[in-house]
């Protein structure tokens, strides 16, 4: 690093002091906190993603938001070249970048990690950096801070792509670096034409009901209820209503958190929508739920979480993969059976893994946190990987990909318009719709609505394809929550030690009782979940567990 490079750093660096007193870390989906106190971590993660490009030598993206935080909160995390999360690997120099008390410390922690990781300063092409921000009212200024992070590095490009969707600007960020036009409307032509392709494809003779193509959506007052707004424009066979679109607080008893979590309909839905196919997106629309609201019920729903979501996508994919081998033997040289497997976390309702695996399907569990899913996901042919929270999607790796082309191409001459090159079509449209770079609520609903009317299905009727078993869900509010430490895929609590065995002896009082902890790597809380096969034993259960981290890890319940 020269003198020249050395001097920007630590000018820039003056003019954002860190907050006194705060340490912050890159935890589940990046640094999260109350809006005020992160211009300092944002400048810095702007260098960071800076760094990142010059030592991938290509086009990072770092968004600003706080996805289903309240509005006063906001966050920063970095998607890199493939327009996944950032390595994991560099979690720990973002973690002591934005704790450095300053500007000197910040120079030297970035000096050495450059050495270690042999980042050449000159004679690269640019940097590029492409920011984007959800709709929170401080999303300008800490943007605004995001880009002198970034133009600190000599010669780096910070290109602001406005207000977007999380997953628009990961799939931006993916494009870009495979030579497609990174903008929202190849976002939307993409999605809307593979939309359409398997609109076209599906069988004959299905449901012609009007009614069937109604959807109401909730848009948790934030970016992904707008875009949809204006998206919705752009999309034939479907009639879509969408509510929550910025008039009222972002995520204020809306979205695809609160509905989840609290199995209520969501502000803007009541009685009169009772049998409506409805759906929810959370602040930054990565992630989706759907709901039916229930009649006579006040604002009771049925919920269809991101499980159920899951569910319906593996067997749509099965169902088009045993198509698409149908009469090929797997000692056939030419057959060649995809390698299908599903990701889910502890948080899965253990109706829906049950239900999985008597499908036949590998079913592999994860820590939280889509960087886990993704990461596992990404191992198999085709990877599904959801959380129950609605997070999730469909990974087709390259290698796959191209023998499906192939076979496609194959089938388009010797046999088009068969059974098999529809199969093989539609899985090809399906990556196409799919997101492949991180779980995108808009282009999950298409999925959802094209395999629905693929199959004549009702929203009851795709809940009925498994029964949840009751749960709940809980937060705890404690003196300091890396307390606990888990293990086997958060199933088991280490620390504080003796809480496990405390937690068994709750669980054991119940029936199916299933019952984990682990701390928010979003909220300052520590996550409690619980299932048993009642609501009742399900309540108490996480009650009992509740109170027993307030005893092991004390100050008060959220
Ligand atoms: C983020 C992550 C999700 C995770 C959620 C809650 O979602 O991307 O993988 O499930 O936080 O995490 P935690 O329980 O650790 O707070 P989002 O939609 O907020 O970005």
């Amino acid at each position: 690093m020269n003198e020249k490079q050395q001097s920007l750093l630590l000018e820039s660096a003056a003019r954002f002091p860190p907050p006194k007193g705060v340490k912050l870390s890159y935890g589940t989906a990046g640094f999260r906190a109350d809006a005020s106190l992160l211009e300092s971590t944002v400048f810095r993660v702007g260098i960071l993603a800076a760094l990142r490009s010059l030592k991938t030598g290509s086009v990072i993206g770092l968004m600003i938001t706080a996805s289903h935080n309240q509005v006063s909160d906001n966050g920063v995390k970095v998607a890199d070249p493939s327009g996944g999360m950032l390595t994991q690997d560099w979690e720990p120099f973002a973690d002591a970048i934005a704790n450095a008390p300053d500007p000197h410390s910040l120079l030297q922690l970035i000096t050495e990690f450059a050495k270690e990781e042999d980042i050449v300063f000159e004679g690269r092409q640019p940097p590029e950096v492409l920011l984007g921000r959800d709709t929170r009212p401080s999303g300008e200024a800490l943007l605004d801070a995001a880009k002198q992070g970034i133009t600190s590095i000599v010669g780096a490009i910070g290109t602001d792509m406005g207000v977007v969707t999380t997953p628009q600007l990961h799939w931006m960020v993916r494009a870009r670096n495979r030579g497609i036009e990174a903008s929202e409307s190849s976002y939307f032509h993409q999605l809307s034409s593979s939309f359409r392709c398997l609109m076209d494809l599906k069988p004959e003779g299905i449901r012609k009901n009007g009614d069937d193509n109604a959807l109401v959506v909730d848009g948790a007052d934030g970016v992904g209820g707008e875009k949809l707004e204006h998206f919705k424009k752009m999309l034939t066979g479907l009639c879509i209503e969408v509510r929550n679109r910025g008039e009222g607080m972002l995520n204020e008893g809306v979205g695809a958190d609160y509905v989840q979590k609290e199995k209520v309909a969501p502000r803007g839905f009541g009685p009169a929508d009772a049998g409506l196919r409805c759906a929810s997106l959370d602040g930054d629309a990565d992630r989706l739920v759907y709901f039916s609201v229930i009649l006579n019920e006040s604002n009771k729903i049925e919920l269809v979480d991101g499980d159920k979501i899951l569910s319906l996508f593996a067997l749509f994919i099965k169902e088009q993969l045993s198509i698409l081998n149908d009469g090929e033997s797997k000692k056939d040289n030419d057959s060649y059976q995809a390698h299908l497997g599903v990701v889910q976390t502890a948080y899965a309702n253990g109706a829906s893994t049950d239900y999985l695996k008597e499908m036949g399907l590998e079913v592999v569990l994860t820590p939280t946190g889509v960087k886990y899913l993704h990461e596992k996901a990404a191992e198999f042919d085709i990877g599904i990987y959801f959380e129950a929270n609605g997070h999730g999607t469909i990974l087709f790796s390259e290698a796959y990909l191209c023998r499906l082309e192939s076979t496609h191409k194959t089938l388009l001459s010797t046999s088009e318009g068969s059974a098999k090159q529809k199969a093989a079509s539609r899985l090809l449209a399906v990556s196409q719709l799919i997101n492949q770079a991180v779980g995108d609520a808009l282009s999950g609903l298409l999925l959802v609505e094209v395999i629905l009317q693929y199959m004549g299905w009702s929203i009851c009727r795709w809940n009925e394809l498994y029964h949840d078993l009751p749960s709940r869900q809980l937060k705890v509010k404690v003196g300091d929550r890396t307390a606990v430490v888990t293990a086997n895929a958060e199933t088991v609590a280490v620390q504080p030690v003796g809480i496990q065995e405390a937690i068994n002896t709750e669980i054991a009082k119940y029936p199916r009782g299933r019952c984990f902890i682990r701390p928010s790597g979003t909220e300052d809380v520590v996550r409690v979940y619980a299932e048993a096969t009642t609501q009742d034993a399900a309540d108490a259960l996480a009650s009992s567990v509740a109170r027993l981290v307030d005893q092991y890890l004390g100050s008060g319940s959220a």
